[in-house]
């Protein structure tokens, strides 16, 4: 990273619990103090992680430390075709519109036992550079309306390996609490990165064991 990257903190801001109409309740003045504040990173990384919260919705994230390098991580979580690659619920997916960049839908089928059967979800974000994807949930068989995930990598300021960050905002479902309504999600986002760090330090096991060209 250059070294004159400003530095900032993972912040994950919420909008005061006020039910709002107007574009105004999005401005900075009524963002709370900010929830966790776990790692530095770049501000170009971390406003993605910034959300603007009504009052029927929730917010939080995930941060998973993998000991792999960030371009082994990226080269799985870039596919946007590909999520069953490391997402643990994910039975089948079929990209349905695009070949893979922002703009692009699938449609992912849920194993049985969750309260889901599918989703149709876009591609928001590809920023090969900076190692940001995000997507929403536009359609599809579920309770989790309005889902839109931001997903980082940066490098771990333990100087090893890459921290993972993974933040999201959904509505808050009917018959449910906020706080439900988190640990679901959470739990589910935690499996996925969990799977990943297992994957891609396989990956960067097996490379580093290949021999190296002279
Ligand atoms: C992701 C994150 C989530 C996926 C959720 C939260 C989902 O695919 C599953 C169960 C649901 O109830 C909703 O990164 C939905 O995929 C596993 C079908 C959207």
């Amino acid at each position: 990273m250059p070294s004159n990257t400003p530095q900032s903190s993972i912040l994950l801001h919420r909008v005061n619990d006020t039910p709002s109409t107007s574009p105004a309740a999005t401005s900075a003045a009524l963002y709370q103090k900010p929830t966790s504040c776990p790692a530095a990173v770049p501000e170009a990384v971390s406003r993605h992680h910034s959300y603007s919260v009504g009052p029927n919705q929730c917010c939080s994230a995930v941060i998973q430390h993998i000991e792999a390098p960030a371009s082994t991580i990226w080269s799985i979580v870039r596919r946007f075709g590909s999520p069953q690659a490391y997402k643990h619920f994910v039975k089948s997916c079929r990209v349905v519109l695009g070949d893979g960049e922002v703009g692009t839908l699938r449609e992912v089928h849920v194993i049985s036992g969750l309260p889901a059967v599918s989703s149709i979800e876009r591609l928001e974000i590809l920023d090969d550079e900076h190692h940001v994807i995000s997507f929403s949930v536009v359609g599809g068989d579920h309770r989790l309306a309005n889902y839109r995930s931001v997903t980082t990598l940066h490098p771990s300021p333990t100087g090893s390996g890459t921290v993972v960050v993974e933040s999201y905002i959904v509505d808050i479902p009917p018959g449910n609490t906020r706080e439900e309504t988190c640990i679901f999600v959470d739990t589910i986002v935690r499996c996925n990165l969990q799977s990943l760090a297992q994957i891609a330090c396989t990956i960067s096991h097996q490379n580093n064991k290949q021999p190296k060209n002279p």
